[in-house]
């Protein structure tokens, strides 16, 4: 039976010097309560591939019929495929690490395509899908992995900042960049209808449960709520910060903490790419029509390693990953299509046949991966030119020379 949410005593309930705390099996039932559907969690696609109507949100996705849903479904197989690949060339030597995306695909394809080209996305390190949805190349990505390549892509054409690894840091980033959009006037404007203007603009920001933990994501919340910046705090609640359960991180669901700054936090299915894109559009409305920011807790599952260089085996149960395979976020729509007849096996057949020649492009690439010259660390550093910076390029390619040099005598 499913333990009871704890919730704090009221003041004045009782006497303050009776200690007042969670069971263990309290806290985890209120961080988790949800996983399974409920009130708390917004969800369109049950994992059996079911559509519910939400009165709330139905509106946001009513332009996604079965087109555009296969169109979604073929998004999440070929990022699914490229992180695949990529995980078996770095166990080949061919990346120096690999960070899995596996599982988090609706979360990131959802949010992802509910962007406009004008947003702007600031990711954590694990985004390759909103990547995608960016129209950043994913063998450009690889470039990171490969080590051959310091950003990988060009961050001002794609709206996509550069993968940030020192956790939270990124939220600081974006909520300054969202207060810049709202003092340029980018927010809340109208057309001659008086409606809502076209080209008003918002930030996504990205990060994990963990990084909830973390000082720069408190300040991007107590920053971006005074400004009323137009941010979207997009927390990919995976429920591990490699070996630390979400448990040790909160002692109540994670969208809960919005209130305590004084904007909307909401929790939806992480696995339900229909719930994430409807969830983000609206977020992302809020935000450009001046009421923002917004938290959104995508509550989904980390389904492989952190990160290539750890081992999950050591720190959580097996029959965990077995439980969420059964929340897939690619079978369910795939199991939505297919009963309603939407999509048929040649479909299905065709997408994998093109992950398959997606994923031999990637590992084509990546062997054949162009090595940079080593003096482009010093590209892309300032948007000006930078003597300082000249000065230092040179004296770093006579100090190469002198090893050219050395090898003629
Ligand atoms: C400031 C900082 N502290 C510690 C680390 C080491 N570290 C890398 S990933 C990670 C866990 C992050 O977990 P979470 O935010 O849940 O993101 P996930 O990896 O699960 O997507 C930690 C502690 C770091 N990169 N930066
Ligand atoms: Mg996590």
């Amino acid at each position: 039976m499913p333990s009871e949410q704890w919730t704090h005593p009221e003041p004045g309930d009782g006497p303050a010097a009776v200690a007042a705390k969670p069971s263990p099996e309290q806290v985890i039932a209120g961080l988790r309560a949800t996983s399974e559907g409920g009130a708390e969690l917004t969800q369109l696609l049950t994992p059996e591939g079911q559509r519910i109507p939400s009165p709330q949100f139905d509106k946001y996705v009513a332009d996604v019929d079965d087109e555009v849903l296969k169109n979604l479904y073929r998004d999440m197989v070929l990022v699914r495929r490229a992180d695949r690949e990529a995980n078996a060339m770095q166990r080949q030597g061919q990346l120096g690490i690999w960070v899995p995306l596996l599982g988090q695909e609706a979360a990131q394809i959802g949010s992802g395509r509910a962007l406009k080209p004008t947003d702007m996305a600031f990711p954590s390190y694990r985004e390759h899908g909103v990547a995608y949805t960016r129209g950043v190349d994913l063998r450009e990505l690889l470039g990171i992995f490969r080590c051959t390549d310091q950003g990988g892509w060009d961050f001002a054409a794609h709206r996509f900042h550069p993968y940030t690894i020192v956790i939270g840091n990124q939220v600081l980033n974006a909520a300054g960049y969202a207060m810049g959009q709202k003092f340029e006037g980018r927010v809340g404007n109208t057309d001659g209808d008086g409606n809502p203007s076209d080209t008003d603009e918002a930030t996504i920001c990205y990060f994990g449960d963990g990084a909830t933990s973390q000082g720069d994501v408190h300040e991007g919340f107590v920053w971006a709520a005074v400004y009323d910046a137009p941010l979207v705090f997009f927390c990919q609640n995976n429920q591990w910060a490699i070996s630390e359960p979400t448990e040790r991180q909160s002692r109540l669901p994670l969208y809960q903490r919005a209130r305590g700054y004084g904007f909307p936090g909401i929790r939806v299915d992480g696995n339900d790419v229909l719930a994430c894109l409807a969830v983000t559009r609206w977020a992302l409305e809020e935000c450009r029509h001046g009421n923002g920011p917004v938290l959104i807790e995508a509550f989904t599952y980390r389904m492989d390693a952190h990160t290539t260089t750890d081992d999950p085996t050591r720190y959580r149960l097996s029959d965990e990953l077995e439980e969420w395979k059964l929340k897939d976020p690619i079978e369910r729509v795939r199991a939505y299509l297919a009963r309603g007849g939407g999509a048929d096996h040649d479909f299905f057949d065709q997408v994998q046949a093109e992950a398959d020649e997606f994923a031999t492009q990637l590992r084509d690439y990546t062997f054949n991966m162009p090595e940079p010259p080593p003096e482009r660390i010093f590209a892309n550093v300032y948007a000006e030119p930078s003597p300082v910076l000249d000065a230092e390029r040179e004296e770093f390619l006579s100090y190469l020379d002198g090893f050219a040099t050395a090898g003629e005598h």
